[in-house]
């Protein structure tokens, strides 16, 4: 094969990219991957924002492919912050010596497959062209940024930043006037950063949020040691949660508890701090009333946390809480007590355009200096859609999502042979702890890959009738309970146009698991090897 030919293509150089070309190197196969930015990372290469951090405690965190690895490191912090994180990604790939395998600065502007030689062309938006026999988007859930569909928004004269894509260089805020629009995790985490720095900062709130503290702090090294001494036992642990974090989930109903009860439960949870926090009673995901004592629990804080109540009422959620993915906060809501600080409801009206001066809303200009847009992203299909991949006969993948995605397993479709995702639709992916179900998939699709190879294989595909069930299994369980009532990212909902689906699978990370492990011991079933 000349240099720019390979047995496996992988596109995205962030924690499912280096992992799985740590994988495919060990395969004896050749493989080459495409990345975007100028280093490793991913999500934590772009996402530089101040206060950029995770919501998953660090030791949970990480990689468990390499028990010297995980012994070795060391987190800092209980969460991480995004230059850690990086680090860490970083680390990973000198260890590993990735870099030598990976073309930074490439971004795929196509793909597309020619059924007769089975091989994929790979068009870089400079125009490299990369062939291969295998080709997988290692390329996040959580990566196309959304930009929002604001009037005047390329007209402001000063700097627009979005959090998604946030310079290398420090910004620096202090002297300056500040509109941040969104209040999603992005801004939740940015605004007590940016509010201590500058000048004067104006939040634009379409949707108020629920957010839990983090409680952060320094690594307690007792903690680390403990866990350190059994790491096996602790991920084994978590694989059985549905989330596929080491917390522990009441299963019960919240009905059943007296007010004391579910008060303490609530008050536990939020001392412990984090995503665990719904985990206090088991019908809170299915039962409107159930999730409204939740809900008013959180209010309640945000009522102590904010001194001006009008302000607190104008922060406080009104849908139901975890329909959204929940954020997790540091000093959050008490940056609204500062006198610097500004919440502006677009909710009701809309922000009505952008000037070269500012933002204007309710018929008032606010003007500013610079401006931070915290709108998210195209969320699950945004980095596949996005890309002009083509299957057999000239299939269109954007066109065939047009109304919404199907996939088998959130691993493969049917028409788009040796083509796999990580963590694509219908997989657990954004309901689960990425980093383990990263690795999960990683090495389904290079065993995938191993066995093609080992049995002389040219293509493996999803077949149409595996990935039809598959996807009705997810819509079915998407729809029970309360996670589709609110307009979301899991439902495509923050990006106009974009069809109403709900996107990742809710069965839990135990069941999801199994059905790929079956599918396995049943000779790969729902996938047709030629
Ligand atoms: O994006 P979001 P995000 N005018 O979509 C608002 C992960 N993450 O980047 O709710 C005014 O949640 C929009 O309003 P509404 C995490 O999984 C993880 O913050 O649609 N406002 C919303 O408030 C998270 O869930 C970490 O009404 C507009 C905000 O913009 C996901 O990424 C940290 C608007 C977008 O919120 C996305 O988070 C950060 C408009 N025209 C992110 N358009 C970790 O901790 C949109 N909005 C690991």
């Amino acid at each position: 094969m000349s240099a720019r030919e390979y047995d496996v293509v992988i596109v995205g150089a962030g924690f499912a990219g280096m992992y799985l070309l740590h994988r495919v190197r060990r395969l004896g196969m050749s493989v080459r991957v495409l990345e975007q930015g100028s280093d490793v990372g991913g999500t934590w290469y772009w996402n530089r924002y101040p206060g950029a951090r995770c919501d998953v405690e660090s030791m949970q965190y990480s990689y468990q492919f390499d028990d010297d690895l995980q012994q070795e490191w060391h987190w800092p912090e209980r969460y991480s912050a995004q230059p850690d994180i990086l680090k860490y990604a970083q680390h990973v790939a000198d260890r590993f010596d990735l870099r030598k395998d990976i073309d930074f600065e490439m971004r795929l502007a196509s793909a597309h497959f020619d059924e007769e030689s089975a091989i994929w062309t790979l068009k870089a938006e400079d125009d490299t062209v990369t062939m291969a026999r295998f080709f997988v988007m290692a390329t996040g859930c959580l990566s196309a940024p959304n930009w929002p569909k604001i009037e005047g928004l390329k007209s402001f004269a000063g700097p627009t930043y979005h959090t998604a894509l946030w310079p290398h260089e420090k910004v620096v805020f202090s002297g300056k006037r500040v509109a941040v629009i969104g209040t999603g995790s992005s801004a939740i985490q940015s605004i007590p950063h940016i509010a201590r720095e500058a000048t004067h900062l104006t939040v634009f709130q379409r949707t108020p949020n629920y957010a839990i503290p983090a409680h952060n702090r320094e690594m307690d090294p007792e903690l680390e040691k403990e866990i350190k001494t059994h790491y096996p036992t602790m991920r084994a642990r978590a694989k059985t949660t549905s989330g596929g974090l080491d917390v522990v989930y009441n299963q019960g109903s919240i009905h059943d508890a007296t007010p004391d009860e579910r008060n303490s439960a609530f008050e536990r949870n939020w001392q412990r701090g984090g995503l665990g926090f719904m985990s206090a009673y088991g019908d809170l995901m299915v039962d409107q009333s159930a999730n409204e004592i939740a809900a008013e629990f959180v209010r309640n804080k945000i009522r102590e946390r904010v001194k001006d109540p009008q302000t607190a009422e104008r922060l406080c959620p009104r849908n139901v809480i975890g329909a959204k993915r929940l954020c997790v906060d540091i000093g959050y809501y008490e940056t609204y007590n500062r006198d610097n600080v500004d919440l502006v409801d677009v909710g009701a009206a809309p922000i009505e355009k952008i000037t070269p001066e500012g933002v204007r809303a309710h018929g008032r200009l606010y003007e500013v200096d610079a401006l931070i847009i915290a709108t998210g992203f195209d969320a699950m299909t945004g980095a596949l859609t996005r890309v002009d991949i083509r299957g057999r006969d000239d299939a269109s993948l954007a066109e065939r999502w047009k109304d919404g995605p199907s996939t088998y397993l959130g691993l493969a479709m049917h028409e788009f042979p040796n083509l796999f995702t990580v963590t694509g639709p219908g997989s657990p992916s954004v309901f689960s702890n990425m980093l383990p179900t990263i690795e999960q998939h990683v090495d389904w699709i290079a065993d995938c890959l191993g066995h093609a190879k080992s049995q002389g294989f040219k293509t493996v595909e999803a077949e149409a009738n595996a990935e039809q069930d598959w996807w009705a299994h997810c819509q079915e369980l998407g729809n029970i309970g309360l996670k589709t009532v609110t307009d979301s990212w899991y439902v495509g909902a923050n990006v106009s146009g974009k069809a109403r689906v709900f996107l990742p699978y809710f069965g839990g990370i135990p069941a999801y698991f199994k059905k790929c492990e079956e599918v396995v011991e049943n000779g790969y079933e729902g996938f047709a090897f030629r």
